[in-house]
Parts: structure tokens; C-alpha cells; sequence
């Protein structure tokens, strides 16, 4: 009897520790400007997230994901590369354009609004040249987005 009940108790306790090690995760503070909380806040009503972490969770996990997809592509490859950025940062694509030629097949530019512009590459060619255009691209802090389709 005693055996048992002594059992239960560290069992008990033993359970307590795993939901305290659940709730407690990593702090890492992010600085984030007014326009993404504001996307941020939107989000979490129109899509029902629980709180702000859970929204950067979500979006860091296709960010994982994009990344792992990108990671298994090989060989000659079709793909289409998006990118919206200011108007004042036109000469940033056509600066780092140059270096990609060879793969480039199609290249659009065009004005979504006053203030913003969208361009389309068609690639074709060596996987690890579409991913290192893409890498450099999404590093690029003047560009606002940054998206990789292969075909
Ligand atoms: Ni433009």
C-alpha cells in the first residue's frame, strides 16, 4: 500500500516537471517595425492565432520547411523567381541580375502601385545556381518579398 502510494506521488511529481519543461521555451526577443505588427495583429484575427509567438512560430516553420524543399533540389531545373520591392530600390534587382544572366530566361518588371513594383524571373538552369539567386535575393533587406517556385 505504502509502496504504491509512494509511487504514485513521484509519478505525480515526475508529471508535474514535464508540463513545467513544456511551458518553459526559449525567450528570443525580435524588433519588428509598426507595419508588421500591424500585419502581425491582423493576422492573428483573421486566422485565429492564439497569440503573437504563435504566428512567428507558424511562419518560421515554412521558412524550415522552404528551406529543407530547397536544400533536395538537383540537377536542371525550371523555376520562377518573385520579388516585390519600393520603387526606390529598382537598381537593387538590376544590380544583382548581372550575376545570374545565364540562368535568367525572362525577366518582367512592372509597377503593382505608386510606391511598388513586382518582377518575375523564369530560370532555368543548375539547382545550385537558383539557389544561391534566390539566397542573395532574400538577404537583400530592400527587398519586401522574396518567393521561389519550382516547377
Ligand atoms: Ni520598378
Amino acid at each position: 500500500m505504502f509502496v504504491i502510494q509512494r509511487k504514485s506521488r513521484v509519478m505525480a511529481i515526475k508529471f508535474y516537471i514535464s508540463i513545467i519543461n513544456l511551458s518553459i521555451l526559449p525567450i528570443v526577443s525580435i524588433s519588428l517595425n509598426d507595419d508588421i505588427i500591424d500585419d502581425i495583429n491582423k493576422l492573428q484575427k483573421e486566422l485565429g492565432f492564439s497569440g503573437r509567438s504563435e504566428i512567428v512560430r507558424a511562419g518560421l516553420r515554412n521558412i524550415i520547411a522552404e528551406q529543407k524543399e530547397r536544400e533536395n533540389l538537383n540537377g536542371e531545373l525550371t523555376a520562377l523567381l518573385l520579388i516585390i520591392h519600393q520603387e526606390r530600390d529598382d537598381d537593387q534587382v538590376t544590380n544583382m541580375r548581372h550575376d545570374y544572366e545565364e540562368i535568367i530566361t525572362t525577366h518582367l518588371h512592372s509597377k503593382i502601385d505608386r510606391d511598388r513594383c513586382v518582377e518575375v524571373f523564369l530560370l532555368k538552369g543548375e539547382a545550385v545556381l537558383i539557389r544561391g539567386m534566390t539566397k542573395n535575393f532574400q538577404t537583400n533587406k530592400k527587398l519586401d518579398h522574396v518567393k521561389l517556385i519550382t516547377m
